[in-house]
């Protein structure tokens, strides 16, 4: 048999890395291999979501007996699972749950890092066979190591983001994830199943054609967003166009697909959300600082995401990020 030695799993990958820094202690491999093993349980049940009438419905049973839970409950369990048994995190907030939960065992409260989630991104896809997500964001504690883990942990810039992820069930499930040192995609190969790098060193390209933005909301965006909207419809050769609009609502697949070929995705505030529908610290965080290692930036429309100083878990933000042109092009339409 011959072994394709070009294969580098996640965990090759992560430990390679950690070995570039003699006073690393494998945490950050650690608990990056954690995400990766409940991201392929959660990929096993995405999977299956069309099966749901043969394994029955949420809340019911299914053929084994076993009470069948919503997919997000499920993808929260597994995240929450794997890094409350792992050895590298302090405490997790999940836009599942209310409150940050903190990991009071000996092993956590010696742990260095705090993860926040959100299990399942783009819910209104779930039920129809369209992609979906899980995004994560990792900090260093702030609070003394061998103590509990504090909110301030959680409640820090973005910007002192350690490293940041997501995963994308889609076509096939990809895990992507940054570090100050750059950032990388893996692809799960479900013959060995593992998530193999199949996409280093990810840049974004510096310009694109594609806009994301649901439409329906555009006469409650205030009047820049409306312009900039306009002008991106306006587009033609000549003005480096024409644009071509795509919006799943799945912000995962959304600003993945920007990422990779040039785009700028967009959910500003609006009449009836005027603080934005977004998630700060789960969702818009951990994209804008993968989209600004690959080289685009990430806005509120107005100041730069990781710079914001975060009040609550659960705080919303309008959200502009993408490719490093198109995202000036934004910030010049008044
Ligand atoms: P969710 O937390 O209910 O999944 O909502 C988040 C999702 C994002 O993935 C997506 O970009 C956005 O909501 C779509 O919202 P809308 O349907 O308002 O355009």
């Amino acid at each position: 048999m011959v072994i394709n030695r070009k294969i580098q799993t996640l965990d090759e990958f992560t430990i390679q890395q950690m070995r570039d820094f003699p006073n690393a202690t494998g945490e950050l491999a650690g608990l990056l291999r954690d995400m990766g093993l409940a991201a392929k349980r959660v990929h096993v049940e995405v999977n299956k979501a069309g099966l749901v009438d043969i394994l029955g419905d949420a809340g019911t049973m299914n053929v084994q007996g076993e009470e069948v839970k919503k997919l997000d409950i499920f993808a929260n369990n597994q995240f929450m699972g794997v890094l409350r048994h792992g050895i590298s995190c302090a405490g997790i907030g999940s836009e599942e749950m209310d409150d940050i939960v903190v990991f009071d065992d000996e092993i956590s409260m010696q742990s260095k890092y705090v993860c926040l989630f959100d299990p399942l991104d783009g819910s209104s896809n779930i039920d129809v066979n369209v992609s979906i997500g899980t995004i994560f964001s990792v900090f260093r504690r702030v609070s003394e190591l061998g103590k509990p883990a504090t909110k301030e942990d959680f409640l820090q810039k973005g910007i002192k983001q350690v490293a940041a992820g997501y995963v994308i069930y889609g076509s096939s499930t990809m895990l992507v994830y940054a570090t100050r040192r750059g950032c990388n995609g893996f692809t799960l190969d479900q013959s060995i199943g593992e998530f193999t790098l199949s996409h280093p060193d990810i840049k974004c390209p510096e310009t694109g054609k594609i806009y994301s933005v649901n439409h329906g909301n555009f006469f409650q965006y205030q009047e820049n967003v409306q312009k900039y909207i306009t002008a991106c419809q306006q587009k033609t050769k000549d003005t480096g166009g024409p644009y071509t609009q795509r919006y799943i609502g799945s912000m995962v697949a959304d600003v993945h697909r920007n990422l990779i070929k040039g785009g700028i995705f967009m959910y500003p505030s609006t009449t009836e959300k005027p603080k934005g529908k977004l998630r700060l610290l789960y969702e818009c965080n951990p994209f804008a600082f993968i989209v600004e290692i690959a080289g685009g930036k990430a806005t509120d429309g107005k100041d730069r995401i990781l710079e914001i100083q975060p009040t609550e878990v659960h705080q919303r933000t309008s959200f502009f990020v993408g490719s490093k042109l198109m995202m000036e092009e934004y910030e010049q339409t008044k």
